[in-house]
This record gives structure tokens, C-alpha cells and sequence, in this order.
């Protein structure tokens, strides 16, 4: 049986998970929070989340995973089958993880956990995210799915990363640094009615009521 071991409110768990349902297969999925103390998160390699486990194989690192299952499980493939197509697609995953959701990401604390961060790090990160913005538009397609007709990884990757990155730049920046990509909220939109999609969309919204009730009692 294949696991996928994490929480529902990380971006990186939730492109495993589209992958592992638009993939049709069957998977548990097992909560593993990141206190210093718990032993199951010992099985990651850099105690991050997500980590799969499979019958036994331990993998961990959300894009060695998708490609993990793609070669495991080919039936239904999310990677084109040519080989300069498949490198785009996951030069497209690449490009959005490192060039905007990673610099996003320093914006985190201050977006989403009460935090501030220095206007050094705002500065550092909006240099990074109006390059990863323009490689973006150069590269993803969007018509009607990332990487053209069909559905791919890039699709399950860049709707986890995208709205998050579009969150914190409005928030700590003050503008959505990729407000000027019209072709977004209808790709998005048009995923949303897929099953995949809306039982991750529902699964991340009780994970982040369950994170909120638990501050809430810490605080109390
Ligand atoms: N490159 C990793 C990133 C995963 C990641 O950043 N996971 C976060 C949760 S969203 C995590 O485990 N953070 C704990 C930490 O950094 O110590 C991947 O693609 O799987």
C-alpha cells in the first residue's frame, strides 16, 4: 500500500496528493506533523514533509517522489512520453518551485503566521519572484492546462504553488506579483471543477481548521 505521509495544509504534500488522484491509484495517507519529537518523522531524510511510503520504500522530496510514481505507475502517465516535452514540463515545475514558490516562502511568517519580515528579505525575495513571474508566463501555456491539451504534473504542482505565491505577495508586498498572468484564475478555475482538485481543496481547508483550533487551545 502506498502512503503519503505529511498534512493536507502543505503545498508540497498536496502536489503528491493530485498526482497520486489524477494517477487513479489507491494510497492512505498518514498524518505526520514536524514536532522535533516525533519518530516517524525520522524517516525522511531532512525530517521534511512530504515523504511517501511505499509497501516499505521510503521516499522523500515532493518532485523525486511525482517522478517515483510516474515510473513506478505509468498507466496513467502526468509526464509527456517525448522527450523534450517531458523535460519542459518539468523544467515549468523547476522555474515556479524555485522562483517563486521559494522565494514566496520567505514571506511566509509575515503572510500567514503573525510574523514580520525585514525589508531586506522583501526586497531579496520580490527580485526573485519578478524573475520567476516572467519565466512563468514565457513557459506555461495555460490553454487549456499548463503544458497545453492535457493535464500534467505542471498542473498539479503550479495549483498548489500559485494561489499561495499570489497570497503572500499581496500581503507583504502589497501587489500580487503575478497579477499581470490573466491566464491564471480561469486555469485555475477550470482545475477546480475536477474531483482531484476539490477533495484536496476540501481536505487543506479542515487541515487548516484543525491547525487554527490547535493554536487556539495553546493560546487558552
Ligand atoms: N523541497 C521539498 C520541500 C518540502 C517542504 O518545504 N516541506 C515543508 C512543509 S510545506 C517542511 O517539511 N518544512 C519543515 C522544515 O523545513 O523543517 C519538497 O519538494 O518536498
Amino acid at each position: 500500500m502506498i502512503r503519503l505521509c505529511g498534512f493536507p495544509v502543505s503545498n508540497y504534500y498536496n502536489k503528491v496528493k493530485l498526482v497520486l488522484l489524477e494517477k487513479g491509484l489507491a494510497f492512505e495517507e498518514e498524518y505526520v506533523g514536524l514536532s522535533h519529537t516525533s519518530p516517524r518523522l525520522d524517516a525522511s531524510a531532512a525530517r521534511k514533509i512530504p515523504f511517501l511510503d511505499d509497501d516499505g520504500f521510503i521516499i522523500t522530496e515532493s518532485q523525486v517522489i511525482c517522478d517515483y510514481l510516474e515510473d513506478a505507475y505509468p498507466a496513467v502517465p502526468l509526464v509527456p512520453s517525448v522527450a523534450r516535452a517531458r523535460a519542459a514540463c518539468r523544467e515549468l515545475v523547476a522555474v515556479t518551485e524555485l522562483y517563486l514558490e521559494l522565494p514566496a516562502r520567505r514571506l511566509y511568517p509575515q503572510a500567514f503566521f503573525g510574523g514580520v519580515v525585514s525589508e531586506e528579505v522583501r526586497t531579496e525575495a520580490a527580485r526573485e519572484l519578478a524573475r520567476g513571474a516572467t519565466a512563468l508566463s514565457r513557459l506555461a501555456r495555460f490553454a487549456p492546462f499548463a503544458m497545453g491539451e492535457v493535464l500534467t504534473l505542471a498542473d498539479c504542482a503550479l495549483a498548489v504553488h500559485l494561489p499561495l505565491v499570489s497570497m503572500a505577495t499581496r500581503r507583504v508586498l502589497g501587489a500580487d506579483v503575478l497579477a499581470d498572468n490573466a491566464a491564471i484564475a480561469p486555469w485555475l478555475m477550470q482545475l477546480a471543477a475536477r474531483p482531484a482538485f476539490q477533495r484536496v481543496a476540501t481536505d487543506r481547508k479542515a487541515g487548516e481548521a484543525a491547525m487554527a483550533a490547535r493554536r487556539a487551545a495553546r493560546n487558552t
